[in-house]
């Protein structure tokens, strides 16, 4: 038998062809996940002004002409109050480090705090890791001098391979900070469809949806202490039929959920059909309940049955 290196002729690595995991990592609500659903141009991941919104890792991928790059978002490292869900979120973030071409390590311009470097000091040594220096559309980094300080001050905290300023939210610089992140990609071909935007399931992704309308309007009221589970998720006659329980920790919580008449599940239910709807391209029937489960976020047993 004769060896060659050339490839397997049935998978030629088409010319220069680049493939790879790219993990994005940052404090809570830097803007991780606004920044991967901008960088694959579809919303995969939920996203919301408060902290602790990304509970899994999510992958999406991106495919073009010349390589596919498939993020996986993390949920934000957690630096406050520990309890299993907290462990789990933080461990969550850890293994997403392995098995990555390259880091995406996300920062707010013109704030770097001590919970940013926290996650600094959990960065990977023989993973490149690139910064990115998101909300560059706020006003306090308009100052195009003070905002190349910021850079500098970060990169003094780490050895970055290289740095980009973006606004994940407005779109700006991200063709940029894709082209950079292509060089650290390794020369492959694809290893997902062209068509792929993402590994997760339809039930994982409708299941995000409802949790995103809460983030929404639940507002201040929020329960931290609150998730999501689909309960039936079956296709008849042309339509998604999907049952949806919300978990909360308390009994007096439910009705911070169902608001007054029940107008405010209503509100969730009927945006969270409609982004269904348009994500899974088919009519949707959605029916979303409030159910009570006292210290869930401190089980665990509870935490592996929700596949966290
Ligand atoms: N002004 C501005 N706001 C942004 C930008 N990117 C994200 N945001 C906002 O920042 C908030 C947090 O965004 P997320 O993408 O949910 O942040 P995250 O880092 O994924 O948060 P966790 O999942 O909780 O760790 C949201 O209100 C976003 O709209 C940006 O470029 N500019
Ligand atoms: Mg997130």
């Amino acid at each position: 038998m004769t060896y060659t290196d050339t490839p397997c002729p049935e998978y030629p690595v088409p010319n220069g062809y680049r493939c790879g995991f790219i993990a994005i990592v940052g404090r809570p609500n830097v803007g991780k996940s606004t920044l991967m659903n901008h960088l694959i141009g579809q919303k995969i991941s939920i996203t919301s002004k408060k902290a602790q919104t990304t509970r899994h890792k999510v992958t999406g991928i991106y495919t073009d002409d010349t390589a596919q790059f498939v993020f996986v978002d993390t949920p934000g490292f957690q630096t406050d109050h520990r309890n299993a869900l907290n462990d789990r979120l933080n461990q969550n973030v850890t293994e997403a480090l392995t098995g990555i071409d390259a880091v995406v390590f996300v920062v707010e311009a013109m704030r770097l705090t001590e919970a940013d470097r926290t996650v600094i000091k959990q960065l990977p040594k023989h993973t490149p890791v690139i910064l990115a220096v998101n909300k560059i559309d706020k006003d306090k980094a308009k100052d195009k001098y003070a905002l190349q300080a910021f850079i500098d001050d970060v990169r003094r905290e780490f050895d970055f391979a290289a740095a980009e300023a973006v606004s994940a939210k407005h779109g700006l610089r991200i063709a940029n900070l894709l082209e950079l992140l292509k060089t650290y990609l390794p020369e492959s071909v694809p290893m997902y469809p062209e068509d792929m935007v993402t590994d997760k399931s339809s039930r994982f992704l409708a299941m995000e949806i409802v949790r995103e309308k809460l983030f929404r309007y639940l507002g201040e009221e929020l329960p931290y202490a609150m998730n999501v589970e689909v309960e039936q998720f079956k296709e008849e006659n042309g339509i998604q039929h999907i049952y949806i329980a919300v978990l909360v920790d308390k009994e007096n919580q439910k009705p911070i959920v169902i608001g007054k008449g029940g107008e405010k599940l209503k509100k969730i239910s009927t945006e969270a059909r409609l982004d269904m709807e348009k994500l899974f391209d088919c009519k949707v029937f959605l029916q979303v309940w409030v159910k009570v489960k006292s210290g869930w976020a401190d089980d665990i047993r509870f935490l592996n049955e929700l596949g966290m």
